[in-house]
C-alpha cells in the first residue's frame, strides 16, 4: 500500500521486497570496492552510522565540512558505479510517487547496527531541492523520526521495515529527520544490520 506521511512524503510499503536479494548482492559488491566507514563531522564527532557510496557522486564528511565528491577519500578512486538494479528501483519508486524521469547521480549506503542512531538533521548538501530523495530500507526494522521545517518541531515516529521505500520531495524535502537507536534483532538476509540506500540527484 501507498501512504502519504505528509505533503510530498510518500511511503511505498514493501516496494523493494522483490528486488531486495539482488539489491543486497550489489550492496556487497559496492562494499567490497568502497568499504563502509564511520566519517567524522566538521565538529570532530565520529558518526554512529557507517557509510559508503556508489554513483558519480558520493556524500562525505570530514573536518572541512559536508560535501559530495566524485572520489572515495579512502582510496582516491572514483566511487563504484551505480548498479543497474539500484537505478531502476530508484527511478520506479520516484515514478510511483509522481516524479517522472528521476535519474540519481548519488547513492549513499548507510549501515546501522543495534544501538546505532542518526540524529535529527536536514539534507541540505544537494544543488536542487526540487529533486526528490528516494530511501530504501533493508534488514532490521527502524523507527524513523519525521519532523518539521524547524528543529524544534516534535517529530512523528514512523516504523520502517525491510522492503519499505520512502520518496521525499516537494514541501517534505527539507524536513528535519533522524533514526532512533536500532533495537536488537536478527534479520534473515542481513543479520544484525539495517542498510538504508538513499538516492539523490546531488549535482
Ligand atoms: C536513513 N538517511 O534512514 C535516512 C533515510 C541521510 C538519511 O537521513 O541523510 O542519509 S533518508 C531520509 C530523508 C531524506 C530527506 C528528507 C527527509 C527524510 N524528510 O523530509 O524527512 O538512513
Ligand atoms: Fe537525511
Amino acid at each position: 500500500g501507498t501512504q502519504d506521511l505528509a505533503p510530498g512524503a510518500r511511503l511505498l510499503r514493501g516496494f523493494a521486497l522483490d528486488a531486495a536479494p539482488a539489491l543486497l548482492d550489489d550492496v556487497a559488491a559496492v562494499q567490497a570496492q568502497a568499504p563502509l566507514r564511520r566519517m567524522v563531522t566538521p565538529g570532530g564527532l565520529t558518526m554512529n552510522v557507517a557509510m559508503t557510496n556508489c554513483g558519480g557522486l558520493g556524500w562525505v564528511s570530514d573536518a572541512r565540512g559536508y560535501r559530495y565528491q566524485a572520489t572515495d577519500p579512502l582510496s582516491g578512486e572514483h566511487w563504484p558505479a551505480l548498479p543497474g538494479t539500484f537505478a531502476a528501483l530508484a527511478h520506479d519508486a520516484a515514478e510511483a510517487a509522481g516524479y517522472t524521469g528521476f535519474a540519481p547521480d548519488a547513492c549513499l549506503v548507510n549501515r546501522y547496527e543495534p544501538g546505532t542512531k542518526l540524529s535529527l538533521h536536514q539534507d541540505r548538501d544537494e544543488q536542487d531541492y526540487g529533486q526528490p530523495i528516494v530511501s530504501v530500507s533493508l534488514g532490521l526494522p527502524a523507527v524513523f523520526q519525521f519532523g518539521g521545517l524547524k528543529r524544534s518541531d516534535r517529530p512523528a515516529r514512523v516504523p520502517l521495515v525491510h522492503g519499505d521505500v520512502v520518496v521525499w520531495g516537494g514541501p517534505a524535502r527539507l524536513r528535519f529527520h533522524g533514526v532512533l537507536p536500532l533495537a536488537e534483532g536478527t534479520h534473515p538476509l542481513l543479520g544484525r544490520q539495517r542498510i538504508n540506500l538513499t538516492f539523490r540527484k546531488a549535482g
